[in-house]
């Protein structure tokens, strides 16, 4: 080992430049598939950044970075692991990666290992396809824009006075031109530096509003009674109480994909434990197979109706056998499930149980029922029905893919009716709550958070947003349904004109993760002037005019990482100078600030070391029911940082906290820190009432009707869960499209990051999903491309033939990059939006995960392994 790192090191003198040829050489290795690991290690040496004299760089905080020391650097991704990354710098050059291993491991006290990806991560900040310098397309000029090359044009380097004038130019000129509701933006950043500030200066823009993660339960669901609006994660209980439960049932989940690096741990205690797992979901997934769990088939966009019949079967069975239902639960804690109980405000005499039994329509909701709809066989639901009564052990635990589908708006409510009805809440070994991103199997309140950055925020002046689906569609159209923010406060639909000349993303994918991607494409192309900052010549860099290259996390002052699970704050720092010519975000929104006539110190008052500052002296840890300071801070620390604020004394000096890494609450079976959801409410549901109107779950909710009502989508939804046919999805399948095609989050990317790395496309090669019965039907192989194709797009990939997949459902990962083919009919890339159409329903959810397809054979040129696919590096 010793002999490689010198080796690695010895190399580290050559220049940046030939760092560029030797990684791209590395990837043309990969290409071949010859010793693609060693050629990419010393890539990475090559990639030597000089940081300056010892101990003087803006980078080092103190530390010895010539001798070589590990440093806490970022895994900044929206996958929900935000694991714990450390490179060993020399000379500013990375030499190697790790994972933690700052203490041993142990169930209570368990290291933070990263994923694939995370480990990848150098392979990402020192990509010979990182965007070197600020561009310009060729053929764009303010005076005549060539709207219809973005994608197709060249690009040509200009300096960053050149960028910031055209930026700042085109921006005066809509805003005095056309007013600040001419301008559609959008951050994905959650921090107080993005480079929306000068804009929101400027007046505002059109935001967007769309239910991305969380589907449905972005309808407020603290009307139905949860403890906050997406369910959260103190709808479950802490990991220790796992081990008491009989089963645990996962519904629409797979944390061994989506909730990558330690969050299955506490699932995999459990069953160790001897807890069996029940998986509802359209595949027996990786999940279900690390967990051996018992599969429960279901297509993609049917769990209401899945979930109404096991209703039904548990109230048919509790007669019979009187020990299924909880009756005293759902009298004491719950309205609407009865006509005894009724909420206050209920407009209309209906209640649920008459509605499954077939009072209004007729049609009692049985198995059989189901059955046609879910393609869940009986069986399968009469022993779940029996399963989840309330004489077992159960914690009834989802994720939100399947309330990402079109007519979920029920999914939340018809969740918790099932929990209500075996009583699983607010006992230990039981839960009804999710398992989610990081705190997947681990509910509770944080013991240990970061600060605030303190920046004050400044309000758009602007108000308008367009909901995800169809915001393409109405940028094409000039028009939109305005119904506020669908994500938090809704406002009665009101028909507003819409008139977008300039686009601006910053630190999200919009055209690649937004639905409907094929007019997204022709929406770019119809306004006058599209920017962006990006890192890689991603989508929607591809299709802008001009590119700002920003730094990665690993080039700026360090922060924290918010989004670890309950026990765990991850802190990072500086690692290398901010490469070629790329800059901050901040210094970018400085940039435009100024260019634009503003003062950038007034758009930007503290600087990113002092927002850090801000973040480390606000930062807590729980002790004895309270949140107290965790990080000593002394005056020396604030003089040395160059920031302001009071000393102050927390548990962990500043210092060691950096150089660890993280803080990380030790934690023993029946700690102060255990927590059963619920808890509080069911111990004295007057005393600790539930959020929503009347106090208690809410199983008939009149303010859900009422409101997806006012939003004008539909008008079938009921105040209690009730089954309709989806707008689109299965009941809408037709001879030209007979299949549903869902997306899974994949473990190769976070979204649409790191789908560059030759690396992870080597390991994760991302194929489409499909059934063994329908590849069968079409004469289809493992190993043959496919066009998968419907009313929105047509995309190409490799075909996975799975047993495992019901029949009727295609898979297609989620967030690789869009790569059209010449005739800009087919995307070989295999994007999931290029298959998401404008359809809107309910709360206008992205139901990414039951659209209308058929597929075929594909007929022309075979793909080429992604991993075999040149990078995009733009020769300048
Ligand atoms: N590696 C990786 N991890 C990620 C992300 C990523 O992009 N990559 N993204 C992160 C983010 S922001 C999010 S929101 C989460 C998403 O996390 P999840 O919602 O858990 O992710 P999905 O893969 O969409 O869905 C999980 C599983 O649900 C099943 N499923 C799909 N549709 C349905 C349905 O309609 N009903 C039922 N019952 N099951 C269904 C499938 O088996 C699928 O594998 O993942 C986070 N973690
Ligand atoms: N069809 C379909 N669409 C989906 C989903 C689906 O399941 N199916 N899932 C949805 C979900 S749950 C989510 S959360 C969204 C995610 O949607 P996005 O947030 O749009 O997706 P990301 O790919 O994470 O985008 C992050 C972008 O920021 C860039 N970036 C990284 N670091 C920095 C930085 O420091 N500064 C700047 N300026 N940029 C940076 C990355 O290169 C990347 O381009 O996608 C949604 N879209
Ligand atoms: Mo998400």
């Amino acid at each position: 080992m010793t002999g490689l790192l010198d080796k690695v090191r010895a190399s580290s003198e050559v220049s940046r430049r030939s760092f560029v040829k030797a990684s791209a050489v590395a990837s043309a290795a990969l290409a071949t598939g010859a010793m693609a690991g060693c050629s990419n290690k010393v890539g990475m040496a090559d990639t030597g950044v000089v940081t300056g004299d010892e101990n003087t760089s803006e980078t080092d905080y103190g530390r010895n970075l010539t001798e070589g020391a590990w440093v806490s650097a970022a895994c900044w991704h929206n996958c929900g692991g935000r694991c714990m990354n450390k490179v060993l710098v020399r000379d500013g050059v990375v030499i190697r990666q790790k994972s933690d291993d700052t203490h041993e491991d142990s169930a209570d006290y368990p290291q933070q290992r990263g994923c694939v990806r995370g480990r990848s991560q150098r392979m990402q900040v020192f990509g010979a396809d990182r965007l070197k310098y600020p561009m310009k397309r060729k053929n764009w000029s303010p005076e005549e824009p060539h709207g219809e090359l973005r994608g197709k044009d060249e690009w040509e380097r200009i300096s960053w006075d050149e960028a910031f004038k055209y930026v700042g130019d085109q921006l005066k000129r809509a805003y005095d031109t056309y007013g600040p509701r001419s301008i559609l933006a959008h951050s994905g950043s959650y921090v107080s530096y993005n480079a929306m500030r000068p804009l929101l200066a400027l007046g505002g823009y059109v935001g967007i509003t769309d239910t991305t993660s969380m589907g449905t339960y972005n309808l407020d669901t603290t009307k139905l009674g949860l403890p906050s609006k997406d369910g959260g994660a103190a709808s479950s209980n802490d990991r220790y109480d796992m081990l008491n439960a009989e089963t645990i049932v996962l519904q629409g989940c797979n944390p061994a994909w989506a909730s990558a690096g330690s969050t299955c741990l506490s699932f995999l205690n459990a069953k160790a434990a001897g807890v069996s797992f029940v998986v509802i979901a359209p595949s027996y997934n990786a999940t279900a197979q690390l967990l051996n769990a018992r599969w429960i088939p279901l297509r993609a966009g049917t769990d209401t109706a899945f979930m109404i019949a096991v209703a039904y079967e548990m109230v048919k069975l509790d007669e019979e056998r009187g020990d299924v239902v909880d009756w005293d639960f759902l009298n004491t804690y719950c309205v609407g499930f009865d006509a005894e109980h009724m909420p206050a405000d209920a407009t209309t005499n209906e209640n649920f149980k008459d509605y499954i039994l077939g009072a209004y329509d007729g049609t009692p909701k049985t198995a059989e029922w189901a059955s046609e709809i879910c393609g869940t066989p009986v069986e399968d639901i009469r022993w779940y029905a029996e399963a989840i009564g309330k004489q077992h052990k159960v914690m009834l635990l989802h994720s939100y893919s399947f309330a990402r589908c079109h007519d979920s708006e029920d999914v939340p409510q018809m969740f918790m009716t099932l929990g209500a009805m075996g009583g699983h809440f607010g006992k230990s070994g039981h839960a009804c709550g999710t398992a989610y991103y990081a705190q997947a199997g681990n509910g509770g309140p944080s013991l240990v958070a970061a600060g605030m950055a303190n920046v004050p925020p400044i309000d758009n002046g602007v108000d308008d947003l367009v909901a995800g689906p169809i915001l393409w569609k109405s940028v094409l159209e000039k028009k939109y349904p305005f119904v506020g923010n669908i994500c938090a406060v809704t406002q009665p639909r009101e028909e507003r004109d819409l008139d977008i000349h300039v686009i601006f993303w910053e630190h999200s994918a919009r055209l690649q993760t937004t639905p409907d991607l094929v007019r997204g494409i022709e929406a770019h192309r119809a306004v006058d002037f599209v920017f962006c900052n990006a890192q890689f010549l991603t989508t929607q860099a591809k299709y802008s005019d001009i590119v700002l290259p920003v730094t990665t996390e690993w080039e700026r002052p360090g922060r924290f990482g918010q989004l670890s699970n309950r026990e765990t704050l991850l802190i990072y720092s500086q690692v290398i100078e901010p490469l070629f010519e790329a800059k901050t975000d901040q210094e970018i929104g400085r940039g435009i600030a100024e260019a634009c006539g503003l003062d950038p110190d007034e758009v930007y008052p503290l600087s990113e070391k002092q927002q850090f500052m801000n973040e480390i002296l606000g930062a807590t840890v729980a002790e004895g029911g309270e949140m107290v300071p965790l990080v000593t801070v002394t005056a020396d620390d604030l003089a040395s940082w160059e920031c302001e604020g009071e000393p102050q004394e927390g548990k962990v000096p500043l210092a060691e906290f950096m150089e660890r890494g993280s803080y990380q609450v030790e934690r023993s079976a029946g700690d102060e820190h255990s927590f059963i959801a619920y808890a509080d409410f069911v111990a004295d549901p007057v005393a600790n009432p539930l959020p929503s109107n009347s106090g208690k779950f809410e199983i008939y909710c009149q303010w859900k009707k009422d409101t997806l009502d006012s939003l004008g989508f539909s008008s079938n939804f009921k105040p209690y869960p009730s089954y309709h046919p989806a707008v689109e999805g299965w009941e809408t399948r037709s001879d030209e499209y007979p299949y549903v095609v869902y997306n899974p989050h994949y473990y190769r990317r976070s979204h649409s990051v790191y789908d560059n790395v030759t690396w992870l496309r080597e390991a994760w090669p991302n194929p489409v999903f499909i059934s063994a019965q329908d590849a069968a039907d079409k004469g289809i192989q493992t190993g043959d491309d496919v066009v998968v194709y419907n009313a929105y797009g047509k995309i190409v990939r490799t075909a996975s033939v799975l047993q495992t997949l019901m029949p009727g459902m295609v898979g297609l990962p989620h967030g690789a990059w869009v790569d059209f083919d010449e005739s800009e009919e087919y995307d070989l890339g295999g994007a999931d939006n290029v298959l998401c159409g404008p359809t809107v329903s309910g709360m206008a959810v992205s139901g990414y995960n039951n659209y209308n397809c058929n597929f075929e054979k594909y007929t022309g040129e075979p793909l080429v392994p992604d991993c075999e696919q040149p990078q995009r590096i733009i020769e300048l």
